[in-house]
């Protein structure tokens, strides 16, 4: 904090005292001349050179800033520190975790099934598997109130198994996973911002016939894309709306009225050609008053136990959408801190469409043109796709054609759409390369600093060391605390986050270091417990046989660095073994494991915590367990054994 204040000052030293400042750096060209009004621009190089270093920590100093990041196909969420960019955890979520155990522990099971459609649950039998192994995690995002982050939950959705998910902030585990119905491949997705997080809105990506039974692909006119929005607490569909064109990303608004959505395919096409045929696709804005009214007022058909309503063009008069015509397969969508502008992306359009959000009163009520509400549409460069902000009316734009990210300003923007003759272009940097998603410190938030921005970019090529055909992407870190931008640091990345956000630590004072032994994720294996007469929170090495169900077998065995309350158990050929480990350490970061040898079962025990993991002991012989987190001096001799005696014997 006080670094960066007298980086402050300093430059307001420089901007007070250097008259005729010499003009450097890369990517300014004419655009320089624009930034006049007393302000210093410092060349590139010296900024680098004098303020560079405030991104790096020294050891045992903390970041400022906590990131979390989606992963893509990876399925999971990293947390990041920012700005040192070094990572700190990795916290499971669509992916199956071996250090873990999620996918495999009872607990996590219970996330991951919970909400399973009846067609999925069987298809996964079909092909002998409990859940899926995999997601495609693009976004996450944390929930809000009053329009600022309230460091509660964080969600984040799977584009390939169209899920959606919830992270607990206190404990940084995921403790919902909600398969949506009807809709197919969720893919942007944003909590309400204002008055709270409400809801979530998630978009569909992917077109299909609403009843999806096999009886046709060739009719084109039964398919359709819907708009989901999920209740945040009980984490169930709210309502979906049935929407023309697709849905690639979204976001919402700081009054609490609207949400919006991008749309690329406008012409509903089925082949590439056909999707980027028209010269226009849309935004489409949810009014969400109206659609709750529609809700109360039973207009609506439900499938799949989900609430669907018609916001299609030709349902216009019920006011649930209205369509903003915007060019050519426009991607990003996102609402500006200053509660009036949307930016939306073009894409294949080197433009960003500038929406006035307080102008869709209008619209829906006073039957003004649905492109009255386009403010601005500046031209920034190649292949446009995410916009961020900095709190002071700055937008930043990423380019990936141009692998550049350009600083924009809203205000002349609009000025120059007025006809004035301002460029809105501040300064461009170079990114290596292709940038995706850009994000800044606190910039989806009332509370945005204009401090760091992380530029998610796609491709590294020559940038690190070579590790083969498959390279990492490069996560950059650049110093927006000046017009001209510097980028500080590389940050190599394991597939693909696509999406980040920055978020101060002060709104993550909850987070906890030991478990609540009466945390919900356990309740169940509490419940069994007791009916067992086994009480957790002793130390217990007890094994049970299920009186009603004699194949089945509880072993229950607490753990306290470096030992496990049972040495040895054992079991019958064939049983199913369920294995509760209580871990009664109560020590910050004193977490130990369960792995039973050569059968596939490992999992994590932190502090305070009861794991579970259910096998079948299908071969005779003896098998040593092990912690397998380093927990004591004695930690390779925190071991077992399970006897397995044979059918015969
Ligand atoms: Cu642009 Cu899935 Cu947010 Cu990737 S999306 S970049
Ligand atoms: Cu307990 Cu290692
Ligand atoms: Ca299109």
């Amino acid at each position: 904090m006080t670094e960066q204040k007298s980086q402050i000052s300093r430059r307001g030293l420089l901007g007070a005292t250097a008259g005729g400042v010499a003009i450097g750096g890369i990517g300014l060209g004419g655009t320089a001349a624009l930034l006049a009004g007393g302000g210093a621009i410092v060349p590139a190089a010296a900024q680098a050179a004098t303020e560079g270093a405030s991104w790096h920590l020294k050891p045992g100093d903390l970041d400022e800033y906590y990131g979390f990041w989606s992963s893509g196909q990876t399925g999971e969420m990293r947390i990041l520190g920012i700005p040192s960019m070094r990572e700190l955890m990795r916290v499971p979520v669509f992916n199956r975790c071996s250090a873990t155990g999620w996918g495999q522990t009872n607990e996590s099971l219970k996330v991951l099934t919970e909400t399973m459609l009846p067609q999925t649950k069987a298809f996964l039998e079909a092909n002998g598997k409990k859940v899926h192994d995999n997601g495609d995690l693009h976004h996450v995002h944390m929930s809000y109130t009053d329009g600022k982050y309230d460091g509660k939950y964080l969600f984040m959705q799977d584009k390939a198994n169209t899920r959606i998910a919830r992270v607990r902030c206190d404990v940084m585990k995921c403790d919902k996973i909600l398969e949506i119905p009807n809709a197919k491949a969720m893919h942007g997705m944003r909590p309400q911002k204002v008055p709270s997080s409400k809801y979530i809105f998630c978009n569909g990506e992917d077109e299909a016939p609403l009843v999806n039974d096999g009886k046709t692909m060739e009719d084109a006119a039964s398919y359709v894309n819907l708009f989901t929005a999920v209740d945040s607490e009980s984490m169930t569909v709210a309502w979906q709306i049935i929407v023309s064109g697709n849905l690639d990303n979204t976001d919402a608004d700081y009054d609490g009225k609207y949400a919006f959505s991008t749309s690329y395919n406008s012409e509903m096409g089925m082949t590439q050609a056909d999707m980027t045929s028209a010269e226009l696709d849309h935004v489409v804005v949810f009014n969400l008053a109206a659609i709750e009214a529609g809700i109360a007022a039973g207009d609506f058909q439900e499938l799949n136990g989900a609430k669907i309503l018609d916001g299609r063009k030709e349902n216009a008069a019920k006011k649930y959408t209205t369509y903003i015509p915007v060019p050519n397969n426009p991607h990003g969508c996102n609402m500006a801190p200053d509660k009036k502008h949307l930016c939306v992306a073009g894409k294949l359009s080197p433009t960003v469409t500038v929406i006035d959000v307080t102008k869709l009163d209008a619209v829906f009520n006073d039957g003004a043109a649905a492109d009255s509400v386009i403010v601005a549409q500046p031209e920034l460069g190649l292949g446009p796709l995410h916009t961020a902000f900095d709190g002071s009316g700055n937008a930043f734009t990423s380019l990936f054609l141009d692998s550049q990210v350009v600083k924009w300003n809203i205000e002349k923007a609009i000025a120059a759409h007025n006809g004035e003759k301002v460029d809105p272009i501040i300064s461009k940097v170079d990114v290596q390369y292709q940038p995706g998603h850009l994000k800044t410190t606190m910039g989806e938030t009332l509370e945005a600093d204009g401090k760091w921005l992380v530029c998610l970019s796609k491709f590294s090529k020559d940038r690190f060391l070579n590790v083969g055909p498959l390279k990492p992407e490069n996560d950059q870190l650049i110093d927006i605390s000046s017009d001209q931008m510097v980028v500080v640091h590389d940050g190599p990345n394991f597939a693909e986050p696509h999406d980040a956000i920055a978020v101060h630590a002060s709104k993550m004072g909850n987070i906890k270091s030991v478990w609540d032994r009466q945390d919900p994720m356990w309740a169940d294996t509490r419940k069994q417990a007791e009916a067992d007469g086994v009480n957790l929170d002793e130390w217990q090495d007890m094994v049970i046989r299920d009186k009603d169900d004699p194949k089945k077998v509880r072993v229950y065995m607490s753990s306290q660095a470096p030992n496990f309350a049972l040495e040895t158990f054992e079991v019958n050929q064939d049983d199913e073994v369920t294995v509760i480990v209580t871990n009664l350490d109560d020590i910050d970061d004193l977490t130990h494991g369960f792995t039973m040898g050569n059968h596939g079962v490992a999992m994590e025990i932190g502090p305070q915590a009861t794991a579970s993991v259910t096998f079948v002991a299908a071969k005779p012989g003896v098998y040593w367990y092990y912690c397998q987190w380093f927990c004591h001096a004695l930690h390779m001799e925190m071991r077992g054994r399970m006897f397995v005696r044979p059918k015969s014997a």
